[in-house]
């Protein structure tokens, strides 16, 4: 199945130049100047459009089970819904019952995304410690393409590790190649605020956010980041959503430590607002950890994703009905955690990123693909427009507005996170390996045509063991010379 992409401008996050894009078979042959197609190639006009490569969502729960309920998006649903936003792959999690197995739950999750029409990955989240949990860390590493094990900081009572056993995972991500990811915030603090704010009669959703205030992610941000530099071990905070957490991770930077920030699209243009409207019907669709914060910290997260030390755009896509997050109408510890936009993000971001001159064409390629494709260590199969790639393409129609809202999306929830907000920027053609599935107004896919995409573990940069005993020969050595 041979596919033409022609006359459009390629936009990467290294450059943009006129070209055509050849595909055969799934994958990207040729990108230039007048390419000439063989008889019989679909082609697609991408005059006066950018080609892109297709988005990678590096944060997403399709089917997730999780506070007495089940996230309504599911791995067909779910991903269908990010090709109409012009995202081509998600990397979603595995999150194990902490008395259970990874290995089995991974086996789990997979059963579940058989479904998916588009490529997808798993972080493996680590919800306890012992023996056979490192083991499974380390067959899922070795053998199933997890580079990735992700640790909750908060969720105390369910997923929450505490710091004995997130440091025992660290090393052994160290150990194994493999990134820490994080959800870094304080859950002892958060249980004590909602302690109060509870006893203080406060059960709306307004109490959501004045639980989990911007210095409890700070602090969770900081003290992750800090054991992974003692360990030396690569970390990735999640859903940075506050300025005390990106200062966390600039900090980290700038002292040459190897530490990345996500952000979610929603968290650039969404305040706490939301949670103090009169109708908690709608404010408790906002329900989401980190919660959305006052209007200065969407300011510091631009100037994270403008400067570089944010470096990928999420959506954290766990929808959850109106009906589901009723479960905590009369307290708001109880409402499902969640929100949804997998298929918004890349207009949102486009629109007041690039529309607004805060970021260049090819910054928005970085934050939207690129960039999670090289930290997830599947760059260039994915994230980049090159032969050999896989050919993951989104034809971007710059100019095309639309209207978010509820009445027009995929996703299959109640609530649109961004409803009535009017974007410039929209996905005129979506590809996954060749497969033309978004053609602007029509979906066209069909279930079980996505893969799994294994993510090679990287190369130790540097053995903490070795590090130690280096250290110890140079102190006998001091002593000798002294
Ligand atoms: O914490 C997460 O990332 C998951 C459980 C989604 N929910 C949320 O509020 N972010
Ligand atoms: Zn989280
Ligand atoms: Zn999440």
């Amino acid at each position: 199945m041979s596919l033409m992409i022609r006359g459009g401008t390629v936009v990467t996050a290294d450059e943009t130049r006129r070209a055509d894009v050849y595909c055969e078979d799934g994958t990207i042959k040729a990108v230039g100047e007048g390419l000439e197609a063989p008889a019989g190639a679909e082609v697609v006009d991408a005059g006066g459009a950018l080609v892109m490569p297709g988005g990678i969502d590096p944060h997403t729960h399709m089917e997730l089970p999780f506070m007495g309920t089940v996230t309504t998006d599911d791995f067909f649903t779910g991903p269908a819904a990010a090709l109409a936003g012009g995202t081509t792959m998600i990397i979603d999690f595995v999150i194990p019952d902490p008395e259970g197995r990874p290995m089995e739950a991974w086996r789990d999750w997979m059963q579940r995304a058989a479904k998916a029409p588009s490529d997808y990955s798993f972080h493996v989240a680590i919800t306890n410690w012992n023996e056979k949990i490192e083991e499974d860390m380390g067959v899922l590493a070795r053998e199933h393409g997890v580079n990735s094990f992700k640790h909750f900081m908060a969720y105390k009572g369910a997923i929450m590790l505490d710091d004995e056993k997130l440091l025992a995972s660290f090393a052994r991500c160290q150990e194994l190649g493999a990134l820490c990811t994080v959800h870094a915030e304080n859950g002892e603090l958060v249980w004590h605020l909602q302690q109060q704010l509870l006893a203080q009669g406060i059960t709306g959703p307004e109490g959501h956010p004045q639980s989990r205030p911007p210095e409890v992610e700070g602090e969770a941000a900081n003290r992750a980041i800090r054991i992974a530099q003692v360990l030396n071990a690569p970390i990735y905070v999640v859903h940075v959503s506050c300025k005390e957490a990106l200062e966390a991770v600039t900090r980290a930077r700038l002292e040459g430590q190897r530490a990345y920030g996500e952000c979610l699209v929603q968290h650039l243009v969404i305040d706490d607002s939301v949670y103090y409207q009169e109708d908690a019907e709608t404010a408790r669709a906002y329900v989401m950890s980190p919660p959305f914060r006052p209007k200065h910290h969407q300011e510091a997260l631009w100037r994270g994703l403008q400067s570089g030390n944010l470096q990928t755009t999420a959506t954290d896509h766990c929808a959850f009905c109106a009906p589901q997050k009723a479960a905590g109408k009369d307290d708001f510890t109880k409402i499902p955690n969640g929100t949804s936009g997998v298929e918004d993000r890349m207009s949102v971001l486009w629109h007041h990123g690039v529309g607004s001159g805060r970021l260049t064409q090819n910054e928005f390629v970085a934050l939207t693909s690129t960039n999670a494709a090289r930290i997830f260590n599947i760059y260039p199969r994915k994230g980049a427009l090159q032969p050999g790639a896989d050919a993951d393409i989104v034809v971007w129609d710059p100019a095309k507005t639309r209207t978010i809202s509820v009445e027009t999306h995929h996703q299959n929830v109640d609530f649109n996170i961004f409803e009535g907000m009017e974007v410039s920027g929209a996905a005129a053609t979506t590809i996954s390996r060749g497969r033309k599935l978004w053609d602007g107004s029509t979906l066209n896919v069909e279930e079980g045509t996505g893969r799994y995409v294994d993510r090679p573990t990287f190369p130790p940069v540097f053995d903490a063991v070795a590090r130690m005993q280096a250290i110890k020969t140079a102190r006998r050595v001091e002593r000798a010379d002294a």
